[in-house]
């Protein structure tokens, strides 16, 4: 059922017609979702994967063959005219998500983007304005921090909610890979300003911004923090340069954003806030941690061993003392239920999944997913204030918060 802003166009149907702009890494991780989650979930409405579109025809029909996609469109705009759809999923870089996802709510199309939500406060701005207008009709908006659906980081969320912490006092943050440790590793679209926005800094930064502001529940007010680049140009993908320059037209191309950033946080409710975020942190893949500290205890998750959140109760008397493992995996636990027994655990896929079964109900209810293109824009303050705190040597910036 397609909803304009005149409302419903056909007869309702219980389907739900999905189009997908965009189809690399995260449009396969998306596309899993999309055709796993009525497979594992009792939906109210049954995802249909109407159309993928790509500039490339080609690719696109690839990936399209690959997953299932009903047909393969090259130019998004024509996805907004179709009645067969009713939700837009934007899994493309970040300099195109302000003009999809603003056309697309406008045009009543619900519509889930990949996160950071833009590449600038002012886009970010923009999208959580068409969001909360699109809301008033009935068109929801979310955005892509699928690791909030990780059930250890769901159940640290309601740890600290709970108050079995006490009063927060800090929040250590890091999401730590080694991708681009090769200085020879080539060039791509994440290493350019002009299509990422920023580098490390928005591309993961962004993940344990939010999920800090997520578990705690409270915001980031103030930051202080550095960037570098410690890699300033790279092959042009493709012509990767031999080692000593070697094979390869030895083409190179400027590397426009971060490698790595760090910066402390004050936040709203007093607690301090150190955070990391680097492609160069050798030996570490994925490695998106997050240790909260309270006057009753604290938590800590470590993504590398993502079914596992450690808990220390400091209430327990000290010979007790210390972090316990909690292994993730209870049919009690947040999503596990309707996935394996007990000790099976759960992948990178998963969260994906989650995000789009919670979605699907909201579309469903009525109600406002989150995280909200608001909670997008929170974190955008962040990354702007972290960037000109880095531009002017590492003074302190308020967020907006
Ligand atoms: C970066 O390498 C990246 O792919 C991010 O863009 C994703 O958001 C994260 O889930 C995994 O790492």
């Amino acid at each position: 059922m397609s909803e304009t802003t005149n409302g419903p166009t056909k007869e309702p149907t219980n389907e739900l017609g999905v189009a997908m702009v965009g189809y690399a890494f995260m449009g396969a991780a998306h596309s899993q979702a999309w055709r796993t989650a009525p497979a594992f979930f009792d939906l109210p409405r049954r995802p249909r994967l109407a159309a993928i579109c790509g500039r490339d025809a080609d690719a696109a029909g690839a990936v399209a063959d690959r997953f299932g996609w009903e047909s393969v469109e090259t130019d998004w705009r024509r996805l907004l005219e179709r009645d067969d759809v009713d939700v837009i999923d934007i899994c493309t870089p970040g300099d195109t998500h302000a003009e999809i996802a603003i056309a697309a709510l406008e045009a009543g199309k619900h519509v889930l983007c990949e996160k950071p939500l833009a590449n600038t406060v002012e886009e970010a701005e923009a999208m959580a304005e068409a969001a909360a207008a699109a809301s008033a009709r009935g068109v929801r908006a979310m955005v892509g921090f699928t690791y909030r659906r990780v059930p250890a980081v769901s159940l640290a969320q309601r740890i600290v909610a709970s108050g079995r912490l006490g009063t927060i006092r800090h929040v250590r943050g890091q999401y730590l890979q080694d991708w681009l440790v090769d200085e020879d590793a080539p060039m791509s679209w994440r290493l350019d300003k002009s299509k990422a926005g920023s580098g490390a800094l928005g591309d993961i930064g962004a993940h344990v911004i939010d999920m800090a502001q997520f578990v705690t529940g409270s915001a980031i007010t103030t930051v202080s923090g550095l960037m570098e680049t410690f890699v300033t140009s790279r092959p042009v993908a493709g012509e990767r340069a031999t080692l000593g320059g070697t094979g390869g037209s030895g083409e190179r191309a400027d590397v426009t954003v971060d490698d790595a950033a760090a910066f402390t946080a004050r936040f709203d409710d007093g607690a301090l806030g150190v955070f990391e975020a680097t492609r160069f942190a050798t030996g570490r893949k994925n490695a998106l941690r997050l240790e909260v500290n309270g006057s009753l205890g604290s938590i800590a998750f470590d993504f590398e061993d993502m079914n596992v959140l450690e808990l220390h109760d400091a209430t327990l008397p000290a010979e007790e003392a210390g972090f316990r493992r909690i292994l993730v995996t209870e049919a009690d636990h947040p999503y596990v239920a309707a996935w394996w027994p007990p000790g099976h655990g759960l992948g990178y896929e998963h969260g994906f999944t989650h995000q789009v079964v919670d979605l699907v109900h909201h579309i469903a209810e009525g109600t406002d997913p989150a995280p909200s293109f608001a909670d997008g824009l929170a974190v955008q303050r962040v990354l702007a204030a972290v960037e000109a705190s880095s531009d002017a040597a590492g003074t302190i910036q308020k967020t907006g918060a």
